[in-house]
């Protein structure tokens, strides 16, 4: 797609015209999920795992009014350091396009700009759902939202026990998206493999994903995402209880403070985060980097599907 608000990185936009494999990753999680000076390190290193898997990185971000797809190391430093970068979703890219302003996408924002760009496979570390107490609150993120309306493959660790994981799952399914899980029977949830919920569809591996994505938008012409919950390694798992309660205390001080809104998720990552002693944050780069080594290799078996 031509847009004069889309600026494609030079070794993007050749891997793309020549059909070879590119790999999208978000930036909130940069900007609003991890603290500094991991966040920036994680950027980077990622970025170098996906071509290592033979695909392209593409960080996605707005810099300056401008959607950027492929970032330089100064962007990402820029992302990784500097406080107050807004927080964007899909509804916030015409005003940050039109003020020139600088906003991190979450999942929702680059899969838009990824499917603009004509990027297919989206590696990032938990997507957004239903929050717990939704019934009152309707916050339901605009990730779930989008993955109904774009066709982009999301790489993720599934969904952690922030947001209420079954009803998530059911919104999905309303939505009609396509959910699979790599290689197990069960749903993870972020820091653990299994989340007490079944695995909606199960494949073993890039190639079967691949072609299920083949499937879905060169066979049938679906115009939907597609969620692909990749498990934690065992060994980065960390046991259920002892973030359960982190979880539970981190829920009851958004009460407590009052935090409502897009302000919701950050809060939550970062309490979770700190409370857990950076245990959290250990096993948060391990799902990432796994992830975004799955993606590369799925994305480079849809590129031969697709040649
Ligand atoms: N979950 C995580 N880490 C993250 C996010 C979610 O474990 O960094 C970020 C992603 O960018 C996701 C966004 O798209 O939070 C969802 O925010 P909200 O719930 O406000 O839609
Ligand atoms: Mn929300």
């Amino acid at each position: 797609m031509n847009s004069t608000a889309l600026q494609v990185h030079p070794e993007v936009a050749e891997a793309l015209a020549a059909g070879r494999a590119v790999v999208a990753l978000e930036s909130t999680i940069i900007s609003h999920g991890m603290p500094y000076p991991q966040n920036e390190e994680m950027a980077l290193e990622v970025e170098g795992i996906v071509r290592a898997g033979g695909a392209v990185p593409a960080t996605i971000a707005v810099i300056d009014g401008q959607c950027q797809i492929g970032l330089s190391p100064e962007h990402l430093h820029h992302l990784a350091t500097v406080g107050g970068v807004v927080k964007a979703t899909t509804r916030d890219l015409p005003w940050l396009v039109a003020s020139g302003f600088t906003g991190a996408t979450t999942v929702a924002a680059t899969m838009k700009l990824a499917a603009m760009a004509g990027i297919r496979v989206f590696a990032t570390g938990g997507i957004g759902g239903v929050h717990r107490g939704a019934a009152f609150s309707m916050d339901i993120s605009a990730d779930l939202t989008e993955m109904a309306a774009t066709p982009v493959a999301v790489v993720s660790a599934g969904v952690k026990s922030i947001l209420d994981i079954r009803l998530t799952l059911e919104r999905l399914e309303t939505l009609g998206v396509p959910v699979v899980v790599n290689g197990s029977d069960d749903f993870p949830s972020f820091f653990s493999r299994t989340s007490g919920l079944p695995a909606p569809r199960r494949l073993d591996g890039p190639h079967e994903i691949a072609r299920m994505l083949h499937a879905a938008w060169q066979q049938l012409g679906l115009g939907c995402g597609v969620s692909i919950a990749n498990p934690i390694p065992a060994e980065f798992e960390v046991p259920a209880d002892e973030i359960s309660a982190v979880i539970d205390q981190a829920l009851a001080d958004l009460d407590t403070e009052g935090i409502t809104g897009q302000d919701v998720t950050p809060f939550l990552l970062k309490r979770v985060m700190e409370r857990t002693e950076g245990r959290s944050l250990a096993a948060n780069l391990a799902l990432v980097r796994n992830n975004a080594a799955t993606a590369a290799a799925i994305a480079v078996e849809y590129a031969k599907l697709c040649a």
